[in-house]
């Protein structure tokens, strides 16, 4: 009898492609006119994201419920797996923070050039992708380009 060993591999496949999906999901939260919030949205979906896309009347009071720090901030503000991604964070760092237990969240300060949802034709502003930690310190997590 083979079935039940189809099956169970159905059913294994299944669940971890579903733990996967809720794995990428973001909850944006953004300004209503932000258009490059939006194409930061668009880079994560197109990097296997799912995207809740919030738009907010007050920014500032997210942030600060998250307890993002002033220095740190830029437009846009998500949420994934409980950590805070504030601004056009790479989906390549958004996946290395997101696996690093040490990290509550990540920040690309501002709005740098040739960031993901930031392109201007061939420019390409040198940026840094800051964490910080369970302790509250800082640290970078990754450099572009
Ligand atoms: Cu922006």
């Amino acid at each position: 009898m083979k079935y039940p060993a189809i099956f169970s591999a159905l059913f294994s496949l299944l669940f971890s492609t579903s733990a996967l999906a809720s794995e990428l999901h973001a909850d944006v939260h953004r300004d209503a006119f932000c258009g490059c919030c939006k194409d930061w949205i668009v880079h994560l979906e197109n990097n296997g994201f799912t995207v809740n896309d919030q738009v907010e009347s007050n920014m500032n009071s997210i942030k600060e419920k998250l307890g993002i720090a002033p220095a740190l901030r830029s437009c846009h503000t998500a949420v994934i797996n409980g950590k805070f991604f504030e601004g056009h964070v790479p989906a390549d760092a958004v996946k290395k923070v997101l696996a690093d237990d040490d990290l509550i969240g990540a920040a690309v300060p501002g709005m740098p050039v040739g960031s993901p949802g930031m392109e201007m034709g061939d420019r390409q502003d040198k940026y840094d992708v800051v964490g910080v930690t369970r302790d509250g310190k800082t640290k970078v997590v990754a450099s572009y380009p």
